[in-house]
């Protein structure tokens, strides 16, 4: 946090000393240098916690201390010293703390008691469980129509409190349901099953030691799932080709020094990453995938290059696509990819020639108002040369938060299938909703509309998620409930409803014990694989509840005598949780025992398996007609904002204000383009500017006094930091077929600082 403000480029490689440093500095700010440590050699363990960091898989689970900058940052977070303790509460008014940055609020500590807020203080004052659950029970009884109220979910949730929260919810009477993975991989969850018929990933851990080649679009692995770079390092070295579709430079596919190899720390050397990093432009994927596919069609046609085995026998499609993929020009695959063609041939020729190539995608696929096709795309790249389900090849979409997946695969959804009900109902015996309910965008909207009184938040920060930040935050202020299971004090507890509860628990690093004794959880990774997690630490502080016993606080007092639910025998012991979820989802046959294996063991993939679950039975070629470009696009004044994460947070949750790779210190005001862009526009690096969107809603949505940063960076693009940009994405700006909003295009002017700043 103390960094001084600058700008300054960070020449060493990702990961190495760098990385030690940073974490070491990281366990002393949270006051716990030596119990963090401690706590770190336990992460990711067989008799350990998984860690509350990313989704990215461990070698079985069963691995030796793994080194992970932020992993370690994830965890020490979790197991700060400070505390958020009443008397802090009492010290501070909502409005005071509503002033506060988002770092400040949760330096503030782990949360310790359930605190209600009070309007004639405008305090939170502790509250006794039992009130508290008596209030949301009273608040959601009164609800005429139980649609009117929302429960959101974010992906650190174990899959038993998760199961056990939309049990309560469709036992109540409603599948709203918005999810932090609809601001994520939703068009990933939407996009796939049309293609390959399950909405999930194709390759395991292993498909990374013999992939021949390795396609990285729009996902920074040295900072978002830093274990990620054992595999590519390990591919790297033994001569598998990667390549990085992306408009920054990112130093970790550049080039990165394991903290685990004695020899590169001590020569102070690194492993090259990526080949080949192409700097495509913000919103130009679809583009280059059309443009790989164009050339490799042609080459087709001069000797065959695609799998015509595979593609007979388990695909539908492929003349549309060749169609539309033949009536594409190559000038507007320029134009919107930012790419040359000779360069998107050379990318395509490396993908062509491997035996086997992995297909690897994160948040600048996903979140453009043409995500779930630009996901499509991929698909249909892999496709063209049989690379699902077979050894060394596959779709690899990096999941998020560590058990966003899991959440999905046990029943968090707005859309549940009429299969899944049928057993819910014949499991429990109560018959739940089959009417669609909300996801977060069209939550909100209903919010807006009045139409909702109540909302309940597992985790997460949704008011500083959300796009279009006015807009979320009068809806939430219109609500008579809110609630937050939390563990660290956050915005969306200051944007609150006309009564607000805070409700603080245990996080995935702690001791859970229940009637029968201590409990684990199981999450599921990336790959599917799921497996369990023992939290080990002493609580940080007695009043916490695990979330699965404050789901059971919740239904009880909101069903009253009318549940089937045997609440308190589920909370009691987890494995009943376990064999409920069995019971409803065949695939975890034998859960318990299962899971007592080290390793965990792995959720198949149909699509692993060449099983196609489409309505065509095959795998589908699906047609994206255009490039997706914007309408806005051809105002030479517009530049595509994209919105990224630092190397210092976690979402909404930010470690310091530096972000090392990227050469920023002490600051997050700033914006990214190349000096170019500056130039054209008659200002200087370093100039303050205002970002305006550019939408025709009338609306004014700006952020001010942003320091504008020279940066090898694609023409007509410009990147700057989540969460603080969210304002300037409207609500309408969203992928019309997941409902992903386009956090990584939005269209802006820069315009000169109305209060010039600069310092
Ligand atoms: N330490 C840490 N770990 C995390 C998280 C965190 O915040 N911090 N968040 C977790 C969550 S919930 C998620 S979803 C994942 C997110 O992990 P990522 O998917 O890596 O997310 P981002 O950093 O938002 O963006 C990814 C990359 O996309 C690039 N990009 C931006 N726009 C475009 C574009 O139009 N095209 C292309 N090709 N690239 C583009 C950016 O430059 C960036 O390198 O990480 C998870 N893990
Ligand atoms: N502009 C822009 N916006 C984005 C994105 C982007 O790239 N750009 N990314 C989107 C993505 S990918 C995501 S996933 C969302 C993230 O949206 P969320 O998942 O809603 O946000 P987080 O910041 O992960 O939530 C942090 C809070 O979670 C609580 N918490 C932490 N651990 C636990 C726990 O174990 N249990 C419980 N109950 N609570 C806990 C803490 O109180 C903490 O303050 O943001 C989305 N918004
Ligand atoms: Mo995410």
């Amino acid at each position: 946090m103390s960094d001084r403000k600058r700008i300054h480029p960070y020449n060493q490689p990702a990961g190495g000393w760098g990385a030690l440093k940073a974490l070491g500095e990281h366990l002393v700010e949270q006051g716990i240098p030596v119990r963090g440590a401690r706590t770190l050699l336990r992460m990711n363990q067989p008799l350990g916690f998984d860690c509350p960091g990313c989704a990215w898989p461990d070698p079985k689970h069963t691995s030796s201390f793994e080194f992970c900058e932020n992993g370690g940052k994830a965890v020490a977070w979790e197991s700060t010293a400070e505390r958020c303790t009443p008397e802090f509460f009492e010290a501070h008014t909502v409005s005071e703390l509503a002033g506060w940055s988002d770092y400040e609020l949760e330096m503030a500590g782990r949360l310790t008691h359930p605190m209600a807020y009070d309007p004639a203080s405008d305090r939170y004052l502790p509250v006794g469980w039992d009130e508290a659950f008596a209030t949301i029970g009273r608040h959601l009884s009164a609800l005429p129509d139980p649609n009117m109220a929302e429960f959101y979910t974010s992906g650190r949730t174990s899959n038993e409190a998760a199961f056990l929260y939309q049990l309560f919810v469709r036992e109540y009477g409603t599948n709203n349901f918005p999810d932090c993975s609809n601001m994520c991989h939703e068009a990933t969850s939407v996009g796939l099953p049309q293609s390959l018929g399950v909405g999930k990933g194709t390759v395991l851990l292993e498909d990374f030691d013999t992939a021949d080649c390795i396609l990285i679009f729009g996902q920074n692995p040295g900072t978002n799932s830093p274990r990620m770079m054992t595999s590519l390092r390990n591919a790297s070295r033994r001569g598998a080709t990667i390549l990085s579709f992306n408009p920054f430079r990112e130093r970790a596919l550049e080039r990165f020094q394991a903290p685990q190899s004695p020899f590169e720390m001590t020569t102070l050397t690194s492993t090259p990453i990526s080949r080949c990093l192409y700097q495509v432009r913000v919103g130009g994927d679809v583009a280059v995938v059309k443009g790989m596919m164009k050339f490799l069609v042609a080459q087709d046609a001069l000797s065959p290059v695609l799998d015509w085995e595979f593609i007979r026998k388990h695909t539908m499609g492929i003349a549309a696509l060749v169609a539309d993929l033949k009536a594409t020009d190559w000038a507007d695959i320029e134009r919107q990819s930012g790419m040359r063609r000779d360069e998107i041939e050379q990318a395509a020729a490396v993908y062509m020639k491997a035996p086997r190539a992995i297909v690897v995608y994160g948040m600048g696929i996903t979140q453009h108002r043409h995500g779930a096709a630009a996901v499509q795309q991929l698909a249909n790249l892999c496709l063209l040369k049989g690379n699902i389900g077979r050894e060394g090849a596959g779709l690899c979409p990096v999941r998020g938060h560590s058990n966003v997946q899991g959440d999905r695969t046990v029943g968090i959804t707005e859309v549940p299938t009429a299969e899944f009900l049928d057993r819910l109902q014949a499991r429990f015996g109560f018959k739940p909703p089959s009417a669609h309910g909300h996801n977060v965008v069209t939550a909100l909207e209903a919010m807006t509309r009045g139409e909702v009184r109540v909302f309940v938040g597992m985790g997460g920060n949704i008011v500083a998620a959300m796009p279009d930040w006015q807009v979320t935050r009068d809806a939430f202020r219109r609500l008579d409930l809110t609630v937050h299971v939390s563990t660290k004090l956050n915005r969306s507890h200051l944007v609150h409803g006309r009564q607000a509860l805070i409700l603080p628990c245990l996080g995935r690093t702690e001791l859970d014990v229940q009637a029968t004794g201590p409990q684990s959880i199981t999450v599921e990774d990336s790959m599917s694989m799921v497996h369990a997690s023992l939290g080990l630490n002493t609580p940080a502080s007695p009043h916490l509840k695990s979330e699965p016993a404050i789901v059971a606080g919740m239904a009880r007092a909101a069903l009253g005598s009318r549940t089937v639910v045997d609440w308190e025998a589920l909370v009691a012991d987890y494995d009943r949780i376990r064999s409920a979820i069995e019971d409803v989802f065949p695939i975890f046959g034998n859960y318990n025992a299962r899971i007592r294996v080290p390793g965990g063991f792995h959720l198949t993939s149909s699509a692993r398996e060449r099983v196609w679950n489409t309505p065509t039975g095959k795998a589908n070629f699906l047609v994206f007609p255009g490039l997706g470009e914007d309408p806005d696009q051809h105002d030479p004044d517009v530049l595509w904002l994209t919105s990224v994460r630092s190397h210092d947070q976690y979402n909404t949750t930010l470690y310091s204000l530096s972000d090392r790779y990227r050469g920023v210190w002490g600051q997050r005001d700033v914006v990214f383009l190349s000096a170019e862009e500056i130039e054209k526009r008659g200002f200087r690096p370093g100039d303050r500017v205002d970002l305006v969107a550019v939408s025709d809603d009338g609306i004014d949505r700006r952020v001010c006094g942003y320091q504008l940063v020279a940066y090898s960076f694609p023409a007509g693009s410009c990147a700057a930091y989540y969460p603080e940009t969210n304002p300037l994405v409207p609500l309408q700006a969203h992928d019309p077929m997941s409902f992903t909003p386009s956090y990584k295009g939005i269209a802006v002017r820069i315009v000169r600082a109305a209060l010039d700043k600069a310092a």
